[in-house]
């Protein structure tokens, strides 16, 4: 058992970045297993979903003439564009119906802003529109956070990297993600990892 100062956070493991699902992560049905056996040994366990509304700015089909995967400019920067993935109270923004879901004590729902993409469980894409995640960590006196779950290179990614840049000490178990890989981005990520103190299980 982890002390109660360490909490897992186990991120977007939901229907549609799983085999199937509309924005399929390769193998992200097979951490579940592991995920579940995990779980176990924290006091705390936070789950984050991806929640959009219909018509999300992430959405290619939401800018006319563009594709999934094309980048555009927002006002708050670079924006990958996606397939229409996890829109609220879909079967695709469920979570895997093998995850055991009832330890969690909060459910971290991000991404709802139409117009703005949140890929970390603390921050919006703007960099500094909160989720209020980091209140509720430390107002149970957490001090240390591992990471899990759905897409190594965008929402583990930048959930770990705020994770440090707030403080706490961050690790990352790679065997329990699965990344997305669009030109390079595992690679950067495990750079920044590096960078930034972030380790790795
Ligand atoms: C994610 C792309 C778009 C993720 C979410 O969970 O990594 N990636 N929305
Ligand atoms: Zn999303």
């Amino acid at each position: 058992m982890q002390t109660p100062e360490h909490a897992l956070v186990v991120v977007d493991v939901q229907n549609d970045f799983c085999p199937g699902g509309a924005l399929a992560v390769a193998e992200g049905d097979q951490i579940v297993p592991g995920i579940n056996a995990l779980m176990k040994q924290f006091h705390t366990v936070v789950l984050t979903q991806d929640w959009h509304p219909a018509g999300h700015s992430s959405f290619a089909s939401s800018h006319a003439g563009k594709a999934p995967m094309e980048l555009i400019d927002m006002p708050y920067g670079a924006q990958v564009l996606w397939p229409d993935h996890c829109v609220q109270g879909s079967t695709g923004a469920a979570f895997h119906p093998d995850l055991e879901t009832d330890r969690a004590s909060l459910i971290i729902r991000k991404g709802a802003n139409p117009e703005i993409d949140s890929y970390s469980a603390f921050f919006e894409n703007d960099r500094k529109t909160p989720t209020g995640l980091v209140g509720y960590l430390r107002n149970l006196n957490i001090k240390q956070l591992t990471f899990v779950g759905l897409a190594t290179d965008f929402c583990v990614n930048f959930s770990a990297l705020d994770a440090a840049s707030l403080g706490f000490a961050v690790s990352v178990k790679l065997d329990l993600c699965r990344g997305i890989d669009l030109d390079g981005t595992m690679a950067a990520t495990l750079e920044g990892f590096g960078l930034k103190g972030v380790a790795l299980e």
